[in-house]
């Protein structure tokens, strides 16, 4: 019979041992050797069991904290390791010294991911993934921490608690639940053109290589000359898209729920190694002060005949981790881990999400989460006056932890600071519900989608929307139809053919 990698990962791995003396042998966690793994101690063949029996104790507790709280969102995913490489000159726009030179090679760590199931629920759902790099330059970690969509469904980071709530479980029926889902949806219309990619072919990639990855925001580059750019990042698959249709990723929900990790395991174990070109888009910002959409609006694209894709490099993921928990589970992304040279736009969303995640990782796994080896920029030498906390493994010696001293301890670095820029405005709440959400939706119905494509999107909003109650699919076909009437009317004609649609829409 033949089995692929990941079934024989035992296999390999015991063909890996050399001779018995390599299998080493049990000992406690504190290193002192154990006599049997196979009975606990006790006074008589029936017990009861003695509290001097560590090597039971040790055991029991250690399971007992071997869980971590899982990721709130994105908690399903798989994990590779790989390299970075400049095939473009960019200096002209980035002083980051991962693109210093053609041909410059940096490592890199990449999770993929799908966003609301639990961390054992079904790799081949509907729903965006995530495409989160992590770069180990020389100048500390860049993280890149995006999806394969270069849009969201909003553009407002106060909602994404809430928005998130509605797309994980129901508070009292522990259930997915359709109206929660369509009604915050229907109510926030600029959720309509990442609903739109979501229910199209899209929304189900075959595996996590053949899909693209988007830094989604808007991000500053700045060259050496401190002039600065907006920018967006694209990694386009050289896999080429594919996509899963609805019926047979609802098969493989069942009959193969880890079918993406398996997928990347056993290609890269076979030495079918994915890889991705990425490029970026420019504007400058003069471009972004005339444009006719707000450039940091995480609702919207740049069109690629407007901001053309600019060519920089390859990322090739050509490693498995040796170990899922301390490899994948353990590694910790943040937007706000970015280099000279790469710096945050005004994007709201951005904003938010700076402050987020390293606040997610203290509390998922302690304050010194940049110390564990996934996590820590090995390639730039660590020296600061944070001292102490859970699990301090590298804690700085003797060096002085006080700034400033007489001692020798760190010094600033000038001249790596953020690029001067000016910004002006009254400060208040500003509700953006009204900003245009329709014309990228229906360039995405009439220009994106072919008429197959189209039907295809019909169907599946239809197949998802005809559970919800009948007041909230009447506000999502009006919806839709204001990015195009034929769109609202097909849908109002597909809930009808399953009973549903009892409302006059006036289409
Ligand atoms: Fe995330 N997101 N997110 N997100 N996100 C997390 O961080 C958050 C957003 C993305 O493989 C969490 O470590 C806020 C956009 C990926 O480990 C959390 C907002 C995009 C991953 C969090 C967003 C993403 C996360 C949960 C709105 C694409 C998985 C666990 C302001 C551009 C990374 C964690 C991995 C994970 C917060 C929106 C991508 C809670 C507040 C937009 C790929 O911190």
């Amino acid at each position: 019979m033949s089995r692929d990698p990941a079934t024989d990962q035992l296999v390999n791995y015991k063909k890996g041992i050399k001779s018995k003396d390599d299998q080493g042998k049990i000992t406690t966690g504190s290193g002192n050797p154990v006599d049997s793994h196979t009975a606990s101690l006790t006074a008589g063949p029936k017990g009861p069991i003695l509290l001097q029996d560590f090597t039971l104790i040790d055991e029991l507790a250690h399971f007992d904290r071997e869980r971590i709280p899982e990721r709130v969102v994105h908690a399903k995913g798989a994990g590779a390791f790989g390299y970075f490489e400049v095939t473009h000159d960019i200096s002209a726009y980035c002083k980051a010294k991962i693109f210093s030179e053609i041909g410059k090679r940096t490592p890199l760590a990449v999770r993929f991911s799908t966003v609301g199931g639990e961390s054992g629920s079904a790799d081949t759902v509907r729903d965006p993934r995530g495409f989160a790099v992590k770069f180990y330059t020389e100048e500390g970690i860049w993280d890149l921490v995006g999806n394969n969509t270069p849009i969201f469904f909003i553009r407002d980071p106060i909602f994404f608690p809430v928005f998130i709530h509605t797309q994980k479980r129901n508070p009292e029926t522990h259930l997915k639940d359709v109206d929660m889902f369509w009604d915050f949806i229907t109510l926030r219309p600029e959720t309509t053109h990442q609903v739109m990619f979501l229910f199209s072919d899209r929304g189900i990639p075959d595996g996590y290589r053949h899909m693209n990855g988007y830094g989604s925001h808007t991000f500053k580059l700045v060259n050496a000359k401190n002039e600065a750019v907006y920018c967006k990042f694209h990694y386009k698959t050289d896999q080429k898209i594919k996509n899963l249709p609805a019926k047979q990723a609802g098969d493989l929900s069942g009959s193969d729920p880890d079918y993406s990790i398996r997928d990347l395991y056993n290609a890269i174990a076979t030495g079918n190694y994915p890889s991705w070109t990425m490029y970026i888009q420019v504007m400058t910002f003069k471009q972004a002060e005339n444009w006719k959409f707000n450039p940091f609006d995480l609702t919207k694209v740049w069109p690629h005949d407007e901001f053309p894709l600019i060519p920089v490099g390859k990322i090739v993921l050509n490693r498995n981790p040796k170990n899922y928990f301390a490899e994948v589970e353990q590694i910790a992304f943040s937007p706000a881990h970015m280099v000279p040279g790469i710096e945050p736009s005004p994007d709201k969303m951005l904003q938010g999400r700076l402050f987020s995640y390293s606040d997610t990782h203290r509390h998922r796994l302690g304050p010194n989460y940049l110390q564990l080896p996934v996590n820590c920029p090995y390639r730039s030498k660590i020296a600061n006056y944070q001292r102490d906390g859970p699990q301090a493994l590298y804690n700085q010696d003797g060096a002085p932890n006080y700034f400033p001293n007489s001692f020798g301890g760190p010094t600033e670095v000038p001249g790596v600071g953020l690029s001067k820029f000016t910004t002006v405005g009254d400060v208040q709440r500003y509700n953006t519900d009204d900003d245009d959400n329709v014309s990228q939706p229906a360039v995405f119905w009439k220009k994106t989608l072919n008429e197959q494509e189209r039907q295809r999107l019909v169907d599946n909003i239809v197949d998802h929307l005809r559970h919800a109650v009948g007041f909230i699919q009447e506000r999502a076909v009006k919806n839709f139809a204001k990015v195009d009437a034929e769109f609202g009317k097909r849908l109002l004609e597909g809930l009808r053919k399953h009973g549903q649609g009892n409302f006059q829409a006036n289409l």
